[in-house]
């Protein structure tokens, strides 16, 4: 559900393990999917694909929407039987909007790397991990299920106890590199090889680091989780920067939105999460109108 870069990648894997995989994309993603899928990178291949522009009863949907759109795909979801439920999304509340509409949702966070070339075409550009849990912390089959599902498609996934952290954790990454990439337009390596955004990251980060804390969650040196992301990735275009450059919507409600509202009710102050929040949103008005 949501067949963009990743959850193109994700279904190619699925599908060439033998399962039945149906493509759900809208507008022109939709069309080129009808005309099949094109990999490239780590991979070369085109393959058919079953492409659909409504959901459909499934097994397993992965959703792999924007984090703005999950409510709305939420509610088209039950209208279906859609089975187990698995968000791969970037951003906080993701799990528990789908949760609203919708049974058995698990919480996903991957580090595999996909970028869309062109609508019908994705870039394989990194193997990462998958860890897939329920929020309840629990190992449950669905969870097992999935995880099967992931590793017999070649997809290195683990089942975890602590997704709601991960989830966490990866948004404070994305907060500390995302909206500085977006609104000075870098590529994620300038993050560290500028001093002065590099300044700005680890406070980010450090900002992050404390209200995961307070929130129980048991973390340290955040810092250096970002600037080992920001080395690994240093040539992508981060997902925000490629949303500002093409005009759309981007996920900082959820990112450096969503740790601003939560550090509010915690009562901790986080000025450079709510700058970057600020900046962004303007940079939003400027190029969306
Ligand atoms: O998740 C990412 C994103 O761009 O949203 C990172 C890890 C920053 C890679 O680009």
């Amino acid at each position: 559900m949501g067949a963009g870069a990743l959850g193109c990648l994700f279904g190619y894997f699925i599908k060439k393990a033998g399962y039945d995989v149906i493509f759900v994309a809208r507008g022109e993603q939709f069309k080129a999917l009808k005309r099949g899928l094109r990999i490239s990178g780590i991979i070369e291949d085109e393959v058919e694909v079953k492409a659909s522009d409504k959901p459909e009863d499934a097994d397993v949907t992965f959703v792999t929407v924007k984090a703005y759109d999950t409510e709305a795909v939420a509610k088209k979801l039950a209208n279906v039987n859609c089975g187990i439920v698995c968000s791969l999304q970037n951003g906080i509340g993701n799990e528990e909007t789908l949760a609203m509409y919708l049974d058995r949702v698990l919480g996903g966070v991957t580090t595999y790397a996909s970028n869309l070339v062109e609508y019908g075409h994705i870039e394989f550009a990194g193997e990462g991990k998958t860890f897939i849990g329920d929020l309840s912390g629990k190992i449950t089959e669905d969870v097992l299920m999935v995880v099967e599902l992931l590793k017999n498609s070649k997809i290195n996934a683990e089942a975890v106890t602590d997704i709601r952290k991960r989830i966490w954790l990866k948004a404070v990454v994305n907060s500390a590199i995302n909206p500085i990439t977006a609104v000075c337009r870098v590529r994620n390596g300038k993050i560290v090889e500028i001093p002065e955004f590099w300044n700005v990251a680890k406070r980010i980060a450090s900002e992050g680091e404390e209200m995961m804390r307070m929130m129980g969650f048991d973390v340290e040196n955040v810092a250096e989780i970002v600037r080992d992301v920001a080395e690994r990735t240093r040539n992508n275009r981060s997902s925000m920067l490629q949303d500002i450059e093409r005009g759309r919507r981007t996920e900082i409600d959820f990112i450096n939105g969503a740790i601003v509202k939560t550090a509010e009710e915690l009562g901790i102050d986080v000025p450079f999460n709510r700058l970057m929040y600020w900046l962004v949103k303007g940079v939003e008005r400027l190029e969306l109108g």
